[in-house]
């Protein structure tokens, strides 16, 4: 029912005046029901498809009905269900702090919803298990969206079409009678869609001309794949810095198109409606294609504050196995994980996090690359005269998602990541430091502590009371720092007052101060807390001669 090993420390500083005594140690128990390892993925070692997918969320939420809540956040172009799933103790009913992750924005990057679905699994079995884990749900609100591009997931997966980045709006390339008519195709029936690399000769060296991609001609116009699926980049789509170049591009027919405005497309839309609703702390966007953390960047692509990210950016890469701390395929070998050659501020995502809806963290991380299929061996000449070369190419899924045996290795790989971004999210301590005063007002002070070793509280601290109003204004405690705070609370002998000491980013730890007469301790009766949410009530022994004299 209650964890309340936090209340020894928290009533350690009481003035001897006050009446005070100490329950002590008890073994914590959990408020929430978790699964304990009860639940397992319906389809292990598979690549699930939009359909699997909503049978494993449903799944998650019939196993711990008290840690899942799934959630709506709007509807792809073809009308699919964006879904959001939030874990945390819901017993506990204190706002907390929030965490976000957000995978799959890029179709053929199955992988970011796989590790999504290992992240989820990992939370719902390990609360009431691993101590960290069940103070992570207790504290913090942790949402996850497992794909934000379904209708290019069910062509990836079922469509057969293992390229596919851009999302589902339809888009004329050729301008003939019909949308969409020419898509590749795996003609050869070997499983793969090979790719071809054009390049002009130029001296002994190779300038890339474009790529093409293995199919038929589907309506018979003399061309093949002159209009295939596929048109906006939603990670190129969003509203802040949109239309930036060369990071995006206003050609429909390019990877990197970035639609016709800033949240054009209904992806982004649903992404900008829920994210607008939450203040997150730390959040993570998922993607596949190379192993790097990207962190909003400046218009050359460099850090915008690198007092912050570059510590944080040593972080992931002491958790990450050697290799994540490269941009791998574009010559920036030993640089810092950042976007170098492609530059921010072009409708992207982190960018949008950081300046419109003040993250402090918002943090792309590239999770999964088999430098292998860069290498020369992965490429086949198909034709090689005085002018061109042609290489054919099947990397695809070492590219952007191991084979399917490989996924469970991988996540204990990134796994490190996703507890840092559990502890990286700001959440606060208090300690009650003395309390004093008679009448009708108390003299309160306690210690205030961020526990987060990277994210101050990013906001002022509010202490309020239980209808919300404002009691003081407290400043921003740095990270891993802490901080005394004193304030007053007009309480009459008697009473007691819910007080509630926080922000959005951090959410609120709960105090209960008593004014009664006599000497007792009540902790936490019939009330939920968390770790950290600690519920105190106290006994203020009145002292009626003093109270008499003011
Ligand atoms: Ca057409
Ligand atoms: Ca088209
Ligand atoms: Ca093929
Ligand atoms: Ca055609
Ligand atoms: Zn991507």
């Amino acid at each position: 029912m209650v964890g309340v090993c936090a209340l020894t420390l928290l009533l350690a500083a009481l003035p001897t005046s006050v009446g005070v005594t100490s329950l002590g140690s008890s073994p914590q128990t959990f408020s929430a029901t978790g699964t304990s390892a009860g639940v397992s993925l319906l389809y292990p070692s598979h690549f699930h498809d939009f359909a699997e997918l909503g049978q494993e969320i449903s799944n998650f939420a019939a196993a711990a009905p008290q840690l899942v809540d799934v959630e709506v956040i709007g509807q792809s172009y073809e009308g699919r269900n964006i879904v959001c799933l939030r874990l945390t103790n819901e017993l506990n009913t204190e706002q907390k702090a929030k965490t976000l992750v957000v995978a799959h924005h890029h179709g053929r990057e199955q992988i970011t919803i796989e590790m999504a679905l290992r992240f989820m699994l990992r939370l719902l079995n390990g609360y009431g298990v691993d101590p960290a884990i069940t103070s992570f749900l207790d504290t913090e609100e942790v949402y996850v969206v497992p794909s934000l591009n379904p209708d290019a997931l069910d062509r990836v997966v079922n469509g057969g079409n293992h390229w596919l980045r851009k999302n589902l709006r339809p888009f004329n390339d050729d301008g003939d009678a019909s949308f969409d008519e020419d898509s590749p195709e795996d003609v050869n029936g070997d499983g793969w869609i090979a790719g071809y690399d054009v390049y002009l000769k130029s001296g002994a060296s190779l300038v890339y001309q474009s790529t093409f991609y293995e199919g038929i001609d589907n309506d018979g116009d003399g061309r093949i794949n002159e209009d295939p699926e596929g048109l906006v980049d939603i990670n190129r789509n969003y509203g802040a810095y949109w239309g930036g170049s060369p990071g995006s591009s206003g050609n429909p027919a390019d990877e990197i198109y970035r639609g016709s405005a800033g949240f054009s497309e209904p992806e982004t839309k649903a992404l900008r409606d829920f994210a607008s609703n939450h203040r997150f702390g730390m959040a993570y966007s998922i993607h596949s294609g190379t192993n790097a953390t990207y962190f909003p960047s400046d218009l050359y692509g460099y850090w915008v504050n690198p007092t912050l990210f570059s510590p944080v950016y040593s972080d992931l890469v002491a958790l990450l196995p050697s290799g994540f701390n490269t941009y791998q395929g574009l010559g920036e070998q030993g640089e810092p994980a950042r976007r170098l050659l492609e530059s921010g501020q072009c409708g992207m995502w982190e960018d949008w996090m950081y300046s419109q809806r003040n993250t402090p963290l918002p943090i792309t991380f590239e999770l999964y690359h088999d430098a292998s299929v860069d290498e020369p061996g992965a490429f086949t000449v198909i034709l090689n005269n005085s002018t061109h070369v042609i290489y054919r190419w099947n990397g695809i899924y070492g590219y952007f998602n191991p084979v399917a045996s490989h996924i469970d290795a991988l996540w204990s790989d990134v796994l490190p990541a996703f507890d840092y971004l559990l502890a990286t999210t700001p959440r606060l301590t208090v300690q009650l430091q003395s309390v004093a005063g008679l009448g009708s007002s108390l003299s309160v002070s306690v210690n205030l502590r961020c526990l987060s070793a990277r994210l101050g509280t990013v906001d002022l601290v509010y202490v309020r009371g239980e209808d919300g109003s404002l009691l003081h204004t407290a400043p921003v405690v740095s990270a891993g720092g802490s901080a005394v705070v004193a304030f007053s609370l007009p309480l009459a002998a008697g009473s007691q007052q819910l007080v509630r000491i926080g922000n959005d980013y951090t959410g609120y730890v709960r105090l209960v101060i008593s004014s009664l007469s006599g000497y007792a301790l009540i902790v936490g009766a019939g009330l939920t807390v968390a770790l950290v949410v600690a519920v105190i009530i106290y006994v203020v022994r009145r002292r009626r001669r003093a109270a008499s004299r003011s």
